[in-house]
This record gives C-alpha cells, sequence and structure tokens, in this order.
C-alpha cells in the first residue's frame, strides 16, 4: 500500500462495466487494496450477467464501494460521464477511470496517483519506452496501433497512447474542461477527451504500462464501435479549429521510471 504521495485527500476509481461478474469483485478489491484513499466507482449497464448484483452485495458490507446502475447499454463514453459527474458532486480530488478485465493491472495505480500530483491528467500507456501489449494476437496489435496513429494524426494530439481507458484527472480539470459537451458516447470519447484536454493547454503525463489481455469474460468492442469511434474521430478534427487554442503551455510528457 502506498504511502499516501500526491496531493489528493480523496481518490475515485470508476469502473464502467457491462458483462464483468467474472472480474468486477476481484478488481475492486485489488484496486481498493492499492491506497486508503482510493473509493471504487462501478457504473452498470444493467449486465444481464448480474454483475450490477455483485456490486450491489459488496456496497451493502463496504461503505468504499459505490454503484450506479443504467437501464440499458448506454456506451462507454456516458459511462465515464456518469462516474465523473458522481465523482465531482462528492467532492473527490483525483477520478481515474480504468477497464474492469484485469487488461489494467491495479499495481500502476501508486505511480498513477503520484504523478497526477504534478499534471492535470495522466494516462496508463502501451506506448511509451517500457509499455507493452500482452497476450493479443498481431492482428488485434495492429488494430491498435492503427488506431491510434490514426487519431494522433488527425487530432494532432502529443499524446502516444491517446486510446487508452487508463487515466487519471484532478477535479479541477474535468470542471475547467467540461467533458460533458464532448459528443462522441462510445469508445472514441477518449480520444475526443485527450484532444479537448491537449488543445486546451493541460498537461498529460503518461506512464509505461503493460496491457494485458482479459482472462475473463467477453470484449464488448466490435466491429460496429470501431467504425463509429473512427467516424467520431473524424468528426472531431474537422471542428478542430472550432475549440480555440489555449495560450497555456502544456507539457506533455512521459516517465520511464514510475
Ligand atoms: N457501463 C458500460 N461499460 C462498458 C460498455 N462497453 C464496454 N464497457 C466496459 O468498458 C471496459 C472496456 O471494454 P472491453 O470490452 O474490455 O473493451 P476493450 O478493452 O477495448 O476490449 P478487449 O481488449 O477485447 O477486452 C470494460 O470494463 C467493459 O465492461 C458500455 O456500453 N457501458
Ligand atoms: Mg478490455
Amino acid at each position: 500500500m502506498s504511502e499516501n504521495p500526491g496531493s489528493a485527500e480523496r481518490i475515485l476509481v470508476i469502473l464502467p462495466t457491462y458483462n464483468e461478474a467474472e472480474n468486477v469483485l476481484g478488481l475492486s478489491g485489488l484496486v481498493l487494496d492499492q491506497d486508503t484513499r482510493i473509493e471504487v466507482l462501478v457504473v452498470d449497464d444493467d449486465s444481464p450477467d448480474g454483475t450490477g448484483d455483485l456490486v450491489a452485495g459488496a456496497q451493502a458490507t463496504d461503505p468504499r464501494i459505490h454503484l450506479i446502475r443504467r437501464t440499458g447499454k448506454l456506451g462507454l463514453g456516458t459511462a465515464y460521464l456518469a462516474g465523473f459527474r458522481f465523482g465531482l458532486d462528492q467532492g473527490f480530488d483525483f477520478i481515474f477511470t480504468m477497464d474492469c478485465d484485469f487488461s489494467h493491472n491495479p499495481r500502476y495505480l501508486p505511480a498513477l496517483i503520484e504523478l497526477l500530483g504534478r499534471r492535470d491528467m495522466v494516462i496508463g500507456s502501451r506506448y511509451v519506452p517500457g509499455g507493452g501489449i500482452e497476450n493479443w494476437p498481431w492482428p488485434r496489435r495492429m488494430l491498435s496501433k492503427f488506431a491510434n496513429f490514426y487519431a494522433r494524426t488527425l487530432l494532432r494530439v502529443d499524446v502516444r497512447d491517446c486510446t487508452a481507458g487508463y487515466r487519471g484527472h484532478r477535479r479541477e480539470l474535468l470542471e475547467a474542461v467540461d467533458p460533458f459537451q464532448i459528443r462522441s458516447s462510445g469508445y472514441s470519447f477518449l480520444e475526443e477527451m485527450a484532444w479537448k484536454v491537449s488543445r486546451l493547454g493541460y498537461s498529460i503525463g503518461e506512464i509505461p504500462i503493460v496491457f494485458e489481455q482479459r482472462n475473463a469474460g467477453i470484449s464488448k468492442i466490435d466491429s460496429s464501435e470501431i467504425y463509429l469511434a473512427a467516424w467520431y474521430v473524424l468528426l472531431t478534427a474537422l471542428r478542430r479549429g472550432k475549440l480555440p487554442q489555449s495560450g497555456r503551455s502544456a507539457s506533455n510528457d512521459h516517465d520511464p521510471n514510475p
């Protein structure tokens, strides 16, 4: 457990879930073990496999576990927004997001928390030196690399891994950037958010992580999600000029030795 570095008093970790019954309690426990300041919020989209019921049971005995249950599969982007709204309303200082399938190992949280003490936003990155991907077949690797290249090039975002969902945000950043205006409701929320944060001149730090293939449950990203994400990134690029570029001088960087 960390010695509480960084400047946050309360830290929220948002876990969006759709059919993660095999993962949600194990992962929540590991996340909570990383730091006593952490609380977990599961945003579940009425998962048919009973994910929501499992979390409701855990929540009854652990005040550090919170749950938002939505009425249907409303998309990853809007799940993050529901979590951000909860985190801001409840007074959390640092608000993290991570996948609920063990792809994002909770052991990186202390380093991300520490870096967020010095940056506006942090990303657990596969594409900075020291980062990587374990057990993905090469077509999946190529797709991820291409999606990242496509978004970085079109949006001109100086972030190595702009499709990563392992992130931390200072509450002041969320208040200033207003992610609630973001139009992507699905996976491309992440690219649009990275673009907005960077365009407005806020600092983004990246820490290398090794992304692990999920070991239980099935992927929710299908070809329709991929095409939709590509379309939204293009739309965002087309209205690039509409968001004023800030005079702030952001220092996006990565920390090779977290
Ligand atoms: N609440 C909510 N969560 C979602 C939705 N779609 C995906 N998720 C969750 O978002 C996280 C990322 O989804 P994954 O299926 O792992 O997608 P991925 O990581 O791109 O794909 P894999 O690498 O194959 O696992 C997981 O925790 C999912 O359960 C959604 O529509 N609503
Ligand atoms: Mg995943």
